[in-house]
């Protein structure tokens, strides 16, 4: 095992008294909430390419980080090295899982079939750590953003020779990650949509898109993949407006191009706030229509109109996140993949460390919460009360389907103006409160 990380050793649990900051508070692998253990219920994963491939470059500066793994060697050989610095920090702490596009784990060559090769190579390099380690592939990507041939897009680009290429990748990705076992794969459409109407045809770049989803979801049926397909919406950024907005837009895009039975939804917290919604909203609107996925945990910064990729430490969008997946029976095969970067002026190592058991503990501290909250019960019934009404009379015809505008009026007409029942969510809020003050110890 390389050394990458030397004041670094296994991170482990000590609980909410200590004071090693290299150390989990809340996040104890092995421990048991209700049936599964908390690495069971959470399934976290590093994202490759925040982790062990960001600079700290921003469009006002250079890069401000330097890593060992970076240092000489060809293109390639800083590939293998990074390849084995991150295998070490899974290891070091104890997550299960990894996520990655194919650019990020081998430089593209100098075309298609010199970077097919080479992401071979660096895929059969990851075999061999993972089967060393013991650590597995949460989801694999192909980055369709990146390269100047995609400026104007990949599968909705105007020029079919670009949807082929982008199809290409995807094709390749989809291979590796099921050599490697991968148990998800993920489409982020990062410059699928468009910047002016006055270049653009959006019935058939749409339509495009859907052609591409399909062939990706054949494929995946002719090679006996057997992850799931997931979709990430963000409404902008880089591109002004994209297609897959939010997760309503997506299912609906998904229904009515007949892929909803084909794919599901990969939420992530900081798009969210982005699409002006709450990473719950994303999370509960995705599960309501049986379309979540998996998890991308960061958070942004209300105060900026930009995707952050923060690592989360708001505890209380934590619970709120783990209520809905704890609600829907779990994330299996997704999972929480921490989709976030150090700030560019963290500059150590060892801030991989602290950022990551930060958004972990996090996570496992509101899954105690989330779980108490839900054995208590006290939260459902509410809500199980608050919609008492359907569960008999006019509310459960109206539920059945056979209720008509005809029975509507008779109704009213015979039982006059309806109660003003409160909502009571003051009392709801500090009611999630008291839990969380009462667990966070
Ligand atoms: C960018 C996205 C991206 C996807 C994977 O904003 O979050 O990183 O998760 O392509
Ligand atoms: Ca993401
Ligand atoms: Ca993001």
């Amino acid at each position: 095992m390389s050394d990458y990380f030397p004041k670094v050793s296994k991170i482990k649990y000590e609980g909410p008294d200590s004071k090693n900051p290299l150390s989990f508070k809340h996040y104890n692998a092995s421990e048991k909430v209700g049936d599964k253990t908390m690495a069971e219920h959470l399934r976290v994963a590093v994202a490759y390419w925040h982790t062990f491939c960001g600079t700290g470059g921003d469009p006002f500066g250079d890069q401000t980080m330097f890593r060992p793994w970076d240092e000489g060697g060809s293109d390639m050989e800083k590939a293998e090295k990074r390849l084995q610095a991150a295998f070490e920090f899974f290891t070091k702490l104890g997550v299960e899982y990894y996520c990655f596009h194919d650019r990020d784990i081998a430089p593209e060559g100098k075309d298609l079939a010199e970077s097919n090769a080479r992401l071979e190579k660096m895929c059969n390099m990851a075999l061999q750590l993972q089967r060393d380690t013991g650590v597995k592939l949460l989801w694999g990507t192909a980055n369709l953003f990146s390269n100047p041939r995609y400026m104007c897009g990949a599968s909705t680009n105007p020029d079919p020779h670009v949807f082929a290429y982008a199809a290409s990748q995807v094709k390749k990705m989809l291979e590796m990650t099921k050599m490697l076992g991968g148990v998800n794969y993920v489409f982020w459409g990062g410059r699928e949509g468009y910047e002016t109407l006055l270049n653009t045809d959006i019935e058939r770049e749409l339509d495009h898109l859907a052609k591409f989803l399909q062939m990706a979801a054949d494929y995946k049926k002719e090679i006996g993949f057997e992850g799931q397909l997931l979709i990430e919406p963000k409404p902008k950024e880089p591109t002004k407006h994209q297609y897959d907005f939010d997760a309503a837009t997506v299912i609906g895009f998904l229904k009515a191009n007949g892929l909803d039975k084909d794919f599901k939804l990969n939420i992530e917290a900081n798009h969210s706030t982005l699409a002006g919604h709450a990473f719950q909203h994303e999370l509960a609107t995705a599960s309501a229509n049986g379309m979540l996925g998996s998890i991308d945990a960061n958070r942004g910064d209300l105060l900026l109109g930009w995707d952050t990729d923060q690592f989360s430490t708001d505890i209380y969008d934590a619970v709120a996140a783990m209520t809905v997946v704890l609600d829907q029976g779990g994330l299996a095969p997704g999972g929480l993949n921490f989709d976030a970067k150090v700030r560019r002026s963290s500059t150590d190592v060892e801030d991989l460390f602290h950022a990551h058991i930060g958004g972990m503990d996090t996570f496992a501290l509101a899954l105690k919460i989330a779980w108490k909250m839900k054995q208590d019960g006290i939260l459902a019934k509410n809500i199980a009360d608050r919609y008492a009404g359907y569960n008999s009379g006019i509310g459960a015809k109206i539920e059945s389907g056979s209720a008509t505008l005809k029975d509507m009026e008779e109704f009213v007409l015979a039982n006059g103006e309806p109660k003003l029942v409160s909502g009571r969510q003051e009392m709801l809020e500090n009611l999630v409160n008291q839990y969380i003050l009462d667990l966070s110890r």
